[in-house]
């Protein structure tokens, strides 16, 4: 076996200190055995630069790199003169920017393709659902009575393009923002016009000799962030319902388990959902399945993971084989005949994880090429010129596998895609669509609050750990739980996305829970599905009863164990949509400066939300519920639960009468 060059002299691991998936911890075991190295080893033996993780340095010119000292933050500055908030405001902005970016792209590589849908350019895709077209057309002012399907649909179209490009004006979907929320917008100068403007103005002012003043450097960063939120992610979510269908809850596998040591694996993993969507069709074409067949395998089986597995479990049900820190792992079972992958989130260490186990590692997007990884371009007017050569090079690897095959036997089953329709469907029922019953259950205190727990695995944390005390916690509170992302793999593993995780909840989310058979967690999707939770959050402020913008909500959010720049951007339009957003691991900001103090609570002053760090997870527990009651109180609903027991004084009342 080819060995990358591991461990000699290195750190050796604590595998039960690294994880707390089962199924990681055997495949590093195997790993160690194997002499195959992974990013929890690289961890393990890379200490995280002790100025950076501060962010108390600055690379943005060549008279650096400047390092300050995050202990005594006044006490030097760049050799320009830039001082620690400012350097920490412009490396805030370049994160803001990235994980903007991200998002904003993808949506708009989703867009392209609806358009090219439409004219007729692509023949592969279709619309599943037109009534969702007609429907995000109508939400922001497109007439649709009596038209022709292809005028509204091309309507939309060019006004979600306005989304990106737009010079001037406020973006199309800033019409869906509550009035007050839009309101507060407005007065700080934060509503965003295109995305690739706020983008390309955030890049110029955190560049050299430029934006000098972290209150304006914020401002600049919440209107890039909210050109990603309501913006790019939302976009990204709304066509790719509209070309693929809308999520409604389905029952699915997690965990490695679901390889078939039988059968043809193939993974996808990344985040876009046109490649596994050919994919789907790819692994049942009726002369690749007898190619498998031929090869001896019972048959394909097509797996995802992180965001591109979410997309596709709750469209398609295909299984998924865990998170972030898992996609390395996943590859020492030697069971993976394939893994192709789009963009983000690909570690470049697959490619000599891949190596060692002889599975072929297919780069897809012209955006993400891999040194060492096979690419095949996919290319939407021609899908399955890809998809069918994924296929074929993981059954010539099934034909040709050498390697001794470990499948962790375990696979946990939860119930996902819970979009926001589905949601008001299910709480209203068909002829009721509506949050009426989630607000009453917010105001009679059956229900405490709502939280949502997102985003990524981390190696600095053990991985799946934080997410699932802090979600345990949460809803033992009465704290129903919304997720995105890796976050919900975790929360699956752990059997807390079932209707029968019920019994760990509060008395009064439980009843909830027992009343409507929904499960106290909700998966609603992958990362850029947070647009998702910011429709659920706009939605109970419309439905009433619970304040007039999102910062009035009993609300909070959290990323406990985030790696991305991508999740600083979502923290961000978060805060800046008026959410409370508490993140773990680490925090690239000074305490005690006054770009943290700027963050941590002058934002919430002015109308928005603001920012929290914990890395606790009852710690963070604490804090996101301490938010929640102090909005409960704001709101005069912090009595409820007496309402509750006067409700049965009531009830002895009529009995008595
Ligand atoms: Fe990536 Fe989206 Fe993070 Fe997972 S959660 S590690 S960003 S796959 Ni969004």
């Amino acid at each position: 076996m080819a060995k990358n060059e591991i461990i000699s002299g290195k750190k050796e691991l604590d595998i039960n200190a690294v994880t707390t998936c089962d199924a990681t911890a055997q495949m590093l075991r195997k790993a160690r055995r194997d002499g195959v190295e992974t990013a929890f080893d690289r961890a393990a033996n890379m200490k995280a630069c002790p100025i950076g993780k501060d962010s108390a340095c600055c690379k943005h010119c060549f008279m650096g790199p400047c390092r300050l000292n995050a202990k005594d933050p006044y006490s030097k500055v760049g050799v320009c003169g830039a001082t620690i908030d400012t350097i920490m405001a412009r490396n805030f902005a370049r994160a803001v920017c990235a994980g903007s970016a991200a998002h904003t792209d993808h949506g708009m590589g989703m867009l392209d393709l609806f358009r090219d849908v439409l004219n007729g350019k692509i023949k592969d895709y279709g619309i599943k659902n037109p009534q969702k077209c007609i429907e995000v057309a109508a939400s922001i002012g497109i007439e649709t009575e009596d038209r022709e399907f292809y005028d509204v649909a091309m309507d939309l179209y060019h006004e979600l393009e306005r989304t990106y490009t737009q010079v001037d004006g406020e973006i199309p979907f800033a019409k869906r923002v509550p009035a007050k929320t839009l309101e507060t917008w407005r007065k700080e100068g934060i509503v965003p016009r295109g995305a690739m403007r706020e983008i390309m103005e955030l890049m110029h002012r955190s560049t050299m000799g430029v934006d000098q003043h972290y209150e304006n450097i914020t401002q600049a960063c919440s209107r890039a962030a909210l050109a990603d939120g309501w913006g790019g992610s939302m976009v990204a979510t709304e066509i790719s319902d509209i070309l693929f269908g809308t999520p409604s809850p389905v029952a699915v596998e997690v965990n490695m388990g679901v390889l078939k040591e039988d059968q043809v694996n193939i993974i996808i993993h990344g985040h876009e959902p046109n490649l596994f969507e050919s994919m789907v069709e790819s692994v049942n074409e009726p002369t690749l399945v007898q190619a498998a067949k031929d090869a001896g395998a019972k048959g394909i089986n097509l797996v995802g993971m992180c965001c591109s597995g979410l997309e596709m479990f709750v469209r398609h049900g295909v299984p998924h084989a865990g998170n972030f820190m898992s996609t390395e792992a996943v590859l020492v079972t030697g069971a993976v005949d394939a893994m192709g992958v789009d963009v983000q989130c690909i570690k470049q260490g697959l490619v000599k994880v891949a190596d060692c186990y002889k599975t072929p590692l297919i780069t897809t997007n012209p955006r993400c090429h891999i040194e060492g990884a096979t690419h095949v371009e996919f290319h939407e007017h021609d899908p399955k010129g890809c998809t069918d050569e994924i296929v074929i090079q993981a059954i010539g690897r099934f034909k040709n596998r050498s390697m001794p095959i470990e499948i962790p036997q375990i696979v946990n089953t939860g119930v996902h895609g819970f979009s926001h329709e589905y949601i008001n469907y299910m709480l209203g029922g068909s002829f009721r669509a509506s949050y009426t019953p989630l607000n009453d259950n917010i105001i009679n205190g059956r229900i405490r609050g709502v939280a949502g727990v997102v985003g990524c695995t981390n190696p600095r944390m053990k991985q799946d750990y934080v997410h699932v005390e802090l979600v345990k916690e949460l809803i033992k509170n009465d704290v129903l739980v919304v997720q995105t992302g890796c976050s919900q793999i975790a929360l699956a593993k752990a059997g807390l996305t079932t209707p029968e995780a019920a019994h760990l909840a509060g008395p009064g989310l439980k009843e909830v829970c027992e009343t409507v058979g929904m499960p106290p967690v909700l998966g609603v999707g992958a990362c850029v599905d947070n647009s998702r939770i910011l429709i659920a959050v706009t939605e109970m402020v419309k439905t009433g009863g619970l304040g007039d913008s999102i910062a009035d909500l009993p609300v909070a959010g959290c990323a406990p164990e985030f790696m991305s720049e991508k999740a600083i951007a979502i923290g961000q339009y978060f805060v800046a949509s008026g959410v409370y957003t508490v993140f773990g691991v680490t925090f690239p900001i000074v305490e005690g400066t006054k770009f943290h103090k700027h963050l941590f609570q002058e934002l919430e002053e002015r109308g928005m939300g603001k920012w929290g760090f914990a890395v606790d997870p009852h710690d963070i527990a604490a804090k996101m519920i301490a938010h929640i009651d102090k909005k409960r109180k704001a709101l005069g609903i912090d009595k409820a639960r007496e309402r509750v027991l006067m409700d049965m004084a009531d009830r002895r009342d009529m009995e008595a009468a």
